[in-house]
């Protein structure tokens, strides 16, 4: 079991005092989630769907909201009792509105892949054929993969990326979407490091009479900051997650400007979808929007990109190549081949974790190798960027990086990077 030192001053008094009150009530717990607040302290958190939550968001999510059932909508429950859930509800709805600009919100999908559920259902009827581009490309398993319900109970066809350059071909994927006329297209992505043209998506759909739906979740945080174009007005329907480059808690949401699409998501995310809303994660969304509201959220996003291209180039600088040729947002997807032929995806993940740096491995379009070894790695920089990391420490990052997959993870290499990498941390702390 991990030892860890108490009392752990980077955590904020509250966090500290739940430690204090656990140790007492639960010592088995405690001891997991002291580690793991150690472990987030001193590690570099570079996955790209990661972030690091205010103590303001932690804490409404941890909050006596967790005790209601609130099943409906605010002045339309099932449940007595819910006047103050109708009113943080409200809150995280208006704020959601008003940060993306759009007309409506549904804040109560418990998850990205629940919030797509319910725009699947929606707007399509089982058996409805829906374009998107496949996982082993960067997008996602809710839009489309054989095993998940999307490729379950729809008929999904497939554009891809364009060979050469690895980027969207808006052209290609018009000629597809002539050809197999669907009923919806999706765009937005898991692993796609370029910005999305979505006027030249909504062009397609409107040519085929097809509904536009962009999964918004990776670049939220980019896209609330006008860091990144916004899919409206041109998608019919938005998902996204909450707790990526958004930064809030770990949920989803639902967005549109159409009225009668906002009726339609409702009734399928409750009844649905779902049951009674997580109305203390709410609660955290409405904070976590609060917080993107302000000034210092588009410095901090602005950051975040300017970050990836530092990161980017210092990686090409030492022999990677970075698939598309670079990044547009806040990931990039690390070709590693070129560095080294036999280095893979899995080795690469786990001999940076023993050195303190967190990544995940990702195959890279057309990867010869399975997707539990791959050969690449994705990397992004919003976790980091919190934690007030600028383009020069991004520039040490990338020689870390480099230190240990040029060593095959040599087990010296990998401790004296560890040690640099816990020097690092200590100069950035974890804000509260
Ligand atoms: N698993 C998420 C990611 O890492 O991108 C997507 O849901």
């Amino acid at each position: 079991m991990t030892q860890v030192s108490r009392p752990m001053h980077h955590l904020d008094d509250i966090s500290q005092h739940l430690l204090k009150l656990l140790e007492q009530r639960d010592p088995e717990v405690e001891r997991i989630l002291s580690a793991e607040a150690e472990r987030q302290d001193t590690t570099l958190e570079l996955i790209a769907s990661e972030n690091h939550v205010s103590a303001a968001v932690m804490h409404a999510m941890g909050s006596w909201m967790t005790n209601k059932y609130a099943e409906g909508y605010p002045g339309k429950r099932y449940y007595g009792g819910c006047e103050f859930h109708d009113q943080v509800e409200d809150l995280a709805r208006d704020r959601a509105k008003e940060l993306f600009k759009c007309a409506y919100a549904n804040v109560q999908p418990h998850s990205g892949a629940n919030a797509n559920v319910a725009a699947f259902m929606a707007m399509c009827k089982p058996g409805d054929r829906i374009l998107s581009l496949p996982i082993k490309s960067g997008g996602h398993l809710s839009h489309g993969l054989k095993p998940n319900f999307s490729g379950t109970f729809y008929d999904i066809v497939e554009y891809d990326l364009d060979p050469e350059s690895e980027r969207l071909d808006y052209d290609a994927i018009r000629a597809i979407a002539r050809e197999t006329k669907p009923r919806m297209i999706i765009c937005g992505y898991s692993a796609y490091s370029r910005t999305i043209d979505f006027e030249a998506f909504r062009s397609i759909a409107d040519e085929v009479d097809a509904v536009l739906m962009a999964d918004i979740a990776h670049i939220a945080g980019l896209v609330a900051a006008g860091v990144h174009p916004s899919p409206f007005p041109h998608a019919h329907i938005v998902t996204t997650t909450t707790h990526k480059t958004l930064r809030g808690p770990r949920g989803g949401l639902v967005l549109s400007n159409d009225e009668d699409v906002a009726k339609l998501v409702d009734r399928k995310v409750f009844p649905g979808s779902q049951g009674g809303p997580l109305m203390h994660v709410i609660a955290a969304k409405a904070v976590a929007f609060g917080e993107a509201l302000q000034p210092s959220f588009v410095d901090y996003s602005r950051q975040v990109v300017a970050n990836a291209v530092a990161l980017a180039t210092g990686l090409v600088d030492r022999g990677y190549r970075l698939c598309s040729g670079g990044t547009d947002n806040h990931l990039m997807l690390v070709d590693l081949q070129p560095r080294d032929a036999k280095l893979t995806g899995a080795d690469a993940e786990q001999w940076l974790e023993s050195a303190g740096i967190i990544t995940n491995k990702n195959g890279i379009p057309n990867d010869p190798r399975p997707p539990m070894v791959t050969s690449g790695l994705r990397l992004g920089t919003a976790a980091l960027t919190t934690r007030g990391f600028d383009v020069e420490s991004m520039g040490e990052v990338a020689e870390l990086l480099d230190r240990v997959m040029g060593s095959q993870g040599d087990a010296a290499t990998c401790k004296a990077v560890r040690s640099d990498v816990q020097a690092l941390c200590a100069r950035h702390p974890l804000p509260h």
